[in-house]
């Protein structure tokens, strides 16, 4: 993609200030930078380097089978692609907080402004999958992961989000509600509380049962009908990540338009199903590399 428009630095403060600034920062997912840009046209205040969609775009399951570099280079691609602050999915962290340690640096220099770790073990299981293995490390192990993350990074504004997946576990609200506190304690700046739920109940009242040190970070994708205006409502969220819409809005399309070619035995019907070649043209910026054609190649 043409004309990275990000600053280098400080790129956690965007997320900080939206919070301050509009109550409720909306992160869409991404799993390159294509997808990243129509996000950012959609008018979103933030992405979401999904693992779930990554793993999906290479055609494997979410349970630690990318590898590190896989995601880093492409969040990496993201980060050079849209001016908008880049949440990285960055799973268990890849290991102890030694891996940690590593891992935050490299995001950091990718130029992500927020990390958001999970407190499974390693190698984890996708969150939504019923039946999934959903194995959490000890509560101190993880403490040390945050401490670490938080130790690793250069930049202040760097945000270290501390995802607990009790609920996802099945281990009830005291249970995430103590890690939530043992994690902000240890330094997590905000504390994405997940669930696979088919309703909004048992996050409504963790919420209600958090003292609001550090704004909640959610993810609906299995209660659609939180809103977000009762998301704002609460004053206690402070991101809400939309988790897999991109990848899931490329596979419905795809589906039906090759389905449509196969059906109609050419590509005539579907034409107009679909955007032009131009425009694919303006998202990969032809338009500008053809203005500095224009002025440097003689
Ligand atoms: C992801 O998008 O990779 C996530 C969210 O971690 S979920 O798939 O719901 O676990
Ligand atoms: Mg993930």
């Amino acid at each position: 993609m043409n004309q990275p428009a990000r600053e280098q630095a400080g790129r956690g403060q965007a997320i900080r200030d939206g919070i301050a600034s509009r109550g409720l920062v909306h992160a869409m997912s991404a799993h390159n930078p294509l997808s990243a840009r129509l996000a950012e046209e959609a008018g979103f205040d933030a992405i979401w380097a999904s693992g779930f969609e990554l793993s999906a775009a290479y055609g494997i399951p979410d349970a630690s089978l990318l590898s590190l570099t896989q995601h880093l280079e492409m969040t990496r691609a993201i980060c050079d692609s849209v001016a908008l602050p880049v949440i990285a999915d960055i799973d268990t962290g890849y290991g102890n907080a030694i891996n940690v340690m590593h891992v935050v640096a490299a995001y950091e220099r990718a130029g992500a402004g927020a990390v958001v770790m999970e407190d499974k073990r390693f190698p984890k299981d996708t969150s939504l999958l019923e039946g999934g293995r959903q194995e959490l490390v000890g509560v101190a192990e993880f403490q040390g992961k945050i401490e670490a993350a938080a130790a690793a990074r250069r930049d202040p504004s760097l945000v270290v989000v501390a995802r607990t997946e009790a609920l996802i576990a099945g281990l009830g609200q005291a249970e995430a509600l103590a890690r939530a506190h043992a994690y902000v304690e240890a330094g997590a700046d905000m504390i994405l509380v997940h669930s696979k739920q088919k309703t909004p109940d048992e996050v409504l009242s963790f919420i209600a049962a958090w003292d609001g040190r550090a704004p909640i970070v959610l993810v609906p994708t299995a209660y659609p009908q939180l809103t977000e205006a009762a998301m704002r409502e609460s004053g206690k969220i402070g991101v809400v990540i939309y988790g897999n819409h991109a990848i899931r809005a490329a596979v419905t399309a795809m589906q039906q338009v090759f389905r449509q070619i196969r059906a109609e035995g050419g590509i005539a019907g579907a034409d107009a199903a679909i955007v032009s070649v131009e425009e694919i043209f303006r998202l990969q910026g032809v338009p500008a590399m053809k203005a500095d054609e224009a002025r440097y190649l003689r």
